[in-house]
């Protein structure tokens, strides 16, 4: 089994692309499975095969421990930890090839509590990848990305799996933005000329520098831009996502080669 973990900024689209990829992989008849691990979310735009909603009821214990809608989240997915047996059982009576794992709206309660650590690692497979999400909105300018990109390597500090750093909803950045976007990833130097073009003052001292550790940590190859909404680079990511599974190889079901 190869796992994906899908993380990032509330709202920034992962259970919208955990939609679109598990339509994705389906029509390439590969055996898929969806975790949802948001005890809060109220309505998904996929069906679920295994629901951390069946284990954990958040408006119970609002009840119980007397809290509002924050303390409730964070205590219910802190008692995800709680329920691991059950959930891991779900998974192998699934026996995907792959899991999807949509983690929790608020990037925090999974990547920066324990729970998300001890879940991500109690979970079984041959690989695993971690799939971020740094939304359009905020990765649309040289600062912006940087800013992303400062908070992917937060994310990498505390899962140490291999990453992908996606710029999620990139539909919503017109064309010839998302060209000069693209430019940047892919050139160092353009990335830097647009900071010095677009950035001033202490902030464009700071930006150089975070651009440096950018460089340095080699996130950029693991950058690209996507969208859930119209499709943008899905096979990309997939590719991506296969080459970490499977040490650079494709993946294979039956005879049939998926690229
Ligand atoms: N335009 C556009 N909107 C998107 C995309 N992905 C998600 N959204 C919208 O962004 C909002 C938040 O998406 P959701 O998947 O729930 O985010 P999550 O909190 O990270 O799970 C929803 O209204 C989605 O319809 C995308 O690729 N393009
Ligand atoms: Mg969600």
């Amino acid at each position: 089994m190869y796992t994906a973990f899908i993380v990032g900024t509330a709202g920034s689209g992962k259970s919208f692309l955990t939609s679109t990829l598990t339509e994705y992989l389906k029509l390439n008849e590969i055996n898929v499975n969806t975790l949802n691990m948001d005890p809060g979310v109220l309505r998904l735009p996929y069906a679920p095969d295994i629901d951390v909603r069946a284990y954990i009821d958040i408006n119970e214990i609002m009840n119980e421990f007397e809290l509002g809608p924050n303390g409730g989240l964070v205590a219910a997915v802190d008692l995800i930890t709680s329920q691991l047996e059950g959930i891991l059982e779900e998974i192998s009576d699934g026996s995907p090839d792959i899991l999807l794992i949509d983690t929790p709206g608020q990037m925090e309660l999974f990547a920066f509590r324990s729970t998300g650590i001890i879940f991500a690692n109690q979970i079984s497979g041959d690989r695993k990848v971690l799939v971020n999400l740094m939304d359009a909105n905020l990765s649309r300018t040289p600062y912006g990305l940087l800013t992303s990109l400062m908070l992917s390597l937060n994310v990498q500090m505390r899962f140490f799996y291999p990453q992908l750093n996606i710029i999620s909803k990139s539909d919503l950045i017109e064309n010839e933005q998302l060209e000069e976007v693209q430019d940047w990833i892919e050139d160092p130097f353009k990335f830097e000329d647009a900071i010095n073009t677009y950035v001033t003052g202490e902030r464009r001292e700071m930006a150089t520098k975070m651009l440096k550790l950018v460089e340095e940590m080699q996130m950029l190859p693991e950058t690209f831009p996507v969208s859930a909404k119209t499709n943008i680079n899905i096979d990309i990511l997939y590719g991506k996502m296969q080459f970490v599974w499977q040490g650079g190889e494709d993946f294979q079901v039956d005879d049939r080669v998926i690229r």
